[in-house]
């Protein structure tokens, strides 16, 4: 039977991956999200609620369903990073990503030697992967994946160079920082027109340098636009909001 694809082999071998959003920090909504269907599932460091305990438990949760495990750190926390990758994260988002420098620290945090200056102990990652410890060594830095948040105007004049970092594998795109830097702060517009077509040409760059493009979307049909300019992985669903949608509806449901 052939291996089953890894995130990473998905993402550079053209197919689409939606994650859910989880903010909660309840390993178990990680884990309905994954039962419900997508088939990775994003924990929030940044804005969300998470914490080291709540990500080790819910990338538990979501090894159960078979959902990819991804992160986002918090912003210039690097050393988070490395430390998720070692609790099992396949892929680590990290925002504010402005420079090459910026770069550079991140794909340090993010690959081990010769790429980066990863330390090493994998112990639960490689458990649960399902893998021995020389063959996480052997994969690990082709397979655990680095995307560099573009959400401002330097990103944006700094891309070439952020997507030439060796260990930087692709991006992700924030549209509502992304929208509120373009704006200089006087507005906030994740899917208005400019920030749709500044979007649309980061995707179309970072194709055409052989790297990965991903998205936070706020509208399902936003995960179909980006879809068709370009992007493999769009963010879309957040725990937060989708059970604060469900208990509304389920309350006006009653009639009285
Ligand atoms: C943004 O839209 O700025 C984000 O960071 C999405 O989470
Ligand atoms: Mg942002």
């Amino acid at each position: 039977m052939p291996e089953p694809k890894t995130l990473a082999g998905k993402l550079r071998g053209g197919d689409a991956v939606v994650t859910g959003w989880s903010a909660l920090a309840v390993p178990i909504l990680a884990e309905l999200m994954g039962r419900a269907g997508y088939r990775a599932v994003t924990l929030d460091l940044q804005h969300g609620m998470h914490d080291i305990a709540s990500v080790r438990d819910a990338f538990a949760s979501l090894a159960l369903t078979g959902s990819h495990r991804l992160a986002r750190i918090p912003v210039g926390d690097f050393g988070t990073a490395s430390r998720l990758l070692d609790i099992g994260a396949e892929l680590i988002i990290a925002p504010m990503i402005n420079s090459k420098a910026d770069a550079i620290g991140f794909a340090e945090a993010m690959k081990y030697p010769p790429v980066g200056k990863r330390s090493w102990a994998p112990h639960r990652a490689a458990m649960l992967n399902g893998q021995a410890l020389p063959d996480y060594l052997r994969t690990a830095n082709d397979e655990t994946l680095a995307l560099a948040m573009i959400e401002t105007p330097d990103a944006i004049a700094a891309l070439d160079d952020i997507l030439a970092v060796p260990g930087i594998d692709g991006i992700f795109v924030g549209p509502s920082d992304l929208s509120l830097t373009l704006a200089g702060g006087a507005a906030l517009d994740p899917n208005g027109a400019e920030t749709t077509r500044v979007a649309a040409e980061l995707a179309r760059r970072t194709k055409a340098a052989g790297k990965i493009a991903g998205i936070f979307c706020m509208t399902s049909e936003k995960v179909a636009e980006n879809r068709s300019a370009g992007y493999d992985l769009m963010a879309y669903g957040m725990d937060l909001m989708l059970f604060r949608d469900a208990a509304g509806a389920a309350r006006a449901a009653c009639d009285i």
